[in-house]
């Protein structure tokens, strides 16, 4: 089995190619280091370094005896994928080489132009590569649990049964993104189902949660490290809070903290995703939600500052600061998560001990840390 992976040199796509080679399947990627130099871009960088692509592949071959072939460029860039699906002849596709922060798309046009541009090409280009060279190959799309924003009721995976005016129906649920970002990857989810309808293409759109932690079986094994990010830019709620622990600054909650969103750590989060490589649905698009728990910003802020004060014995401090965001910050939630369960997933990390593993692997980059400090506070301001 061929697996193209696009954005191969992310937080989740270096490790999850890791996981495919253990798995014995024929590993490609592409990338262009959008996000190493966006996030320079910004004042910031990944906390815990990161080998260069060269080192990497070549690590790799030396621990594993295994070659992934790397394509370098943009697949925003119709002439490269076309390129890298005739050369890799893929069977499963994974995309997840998109611009992946809501607050880079809320800085300004020109930010949420390139975020809306840049997303929704490489998916058109991804689906017409597909249909023209290799119908049959499995799509494995990252969208995101906030595409569905937060609804007063629940949530289900994709589609729902509805009745209007007396007459029923089974329909996508409402979308309802609350950034740019989260906007692109709707407009997505939109193009890929109209494409399902018309090819018969193989797709599975992947409403992804929050990720969190620095580790996995296979990075482990190797001594290898993923990117991680804490500015207030690229950097996500969890990993940004362990992070402001271990530099002794105050955890910044956003509004009133009880903001609920779906959360799994990143070994979890590789799990899915080759799960779901396993698991095609042909010629249909199959929506599936994947988190492992959900939890309000105020438990994850308690939990950081407990397990923090246990270890280190340093006290926190937690802090409400003025929502940079437009969002609800105390709701109803209730998303379903039911496909992932039944295709076998089990949960094998403890939010606890991933917590305590963030903080060891931060501590031991303190110095770097340090440096990074000035890129923490909220510096984007939706409605500015
Ligand atoms: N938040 C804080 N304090 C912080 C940072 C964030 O309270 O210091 C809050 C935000 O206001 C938001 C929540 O934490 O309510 C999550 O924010 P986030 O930055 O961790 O996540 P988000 O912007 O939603 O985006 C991230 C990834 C994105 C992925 C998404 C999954 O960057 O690629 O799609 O998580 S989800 O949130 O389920 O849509």
């Amino acid at each position: 089995m061929n697996v193209l992976i696009l954005g191969i040199d992310g937080y989740i796509g270096f490790p999850l190619a890791l996981r495919f080679l253990s798995m014995g399947y024929n590993v490609y990627g592409a990338d262009n280091f959008y996000t190493r130099r966006r996030v320079k871009a910004v004042g910031s960088d990944t906390a815990i370094p990161i080998n260069t692509m060269d080192i990497r592949l070549k690590k790799i071959r030396e621990k594993t005896g295994k070659s992934i072939t790397f394509f370098k460029g943009n697949v925003s860039n119709p002439q490269f994928m076309y390129d890298i699906i005739k050369k890799s002849s893929p069977d499963v596709i994974v995309h997840l080489a998109e611009q992946r922060s809501a607050p880079y798309s809320m800085i300004g046009l020109r930010q949420a132009i390139e975020t809306l541009d840049n997303n929704i090409n490489s998916t058109m280009n991804l689906i017409y590569a597909v249909k023209d060279i290799k119908r049959d190959a499995h799509i494995i799309k990252l969208g995101t649990m906030g595409e569905y924003g937060t609804p007063n009721i629940d949530i289900p995976e994709g589609f729902f049964n509805i009745e209007y005016h007396g007459r029923r129906d089974y329909l996508p649920f409402p979308r309802s993104g609350q950034s740019w970002y989260h906007l692109s990857k709707v407009h997505d989810t939109n193009n890929l189902m109209l494409a399902t309808k018309i090819w018969g293409l193989t797709v599975t759109d992947v409403m992804q949660g929050v990720v969190y932690g620095t580790r996995t079986e296979e990075l482990n094994e190797y001594k290898m490290t993923t990117r991680f990010d804490i500015d207030e830019t690229y950097g996500t709620v969890l990993n940004r809070f362990a992070s402001q622990a271990v530099l002794g600054m105050p955890l910044t909650v956003y509004g009133a903290g009880n903001q609920k969103r779906g959360f799994l750590s990143l070994e979890d989060s590789i799990t899915c995703l080759s799960l779901i490589a396993e698991h095609p649905e042909p010629e249909n698009y199959n929506v599936i939600n994947q988190f492992d728990e959900y939890y309000s910003l105020n438990y994850l802020a308690e939990k950081v500052k407990e397990k923090y004060e246990e270890i280190y014995n340093k006290d926190v401090e937690i802090s409400h600061i003025d929502d940079p965001r437009i969002e609800l910050d105390d709701h109803y939630y209730n998303p379903e998560h039911k496909k992932l369960y039944e295709l076998g997933f089990k949960s094998r990390v403890k939010l606890d001990d991933e917590i305590y593993n963030i903080m060891n692997d931060l501590n031991e980059n303190r110095l770097r840390l340090l440096r990074l400090k000035d890129s923490i506070m909220p510096r984007t301001f939706w409605k500015s």
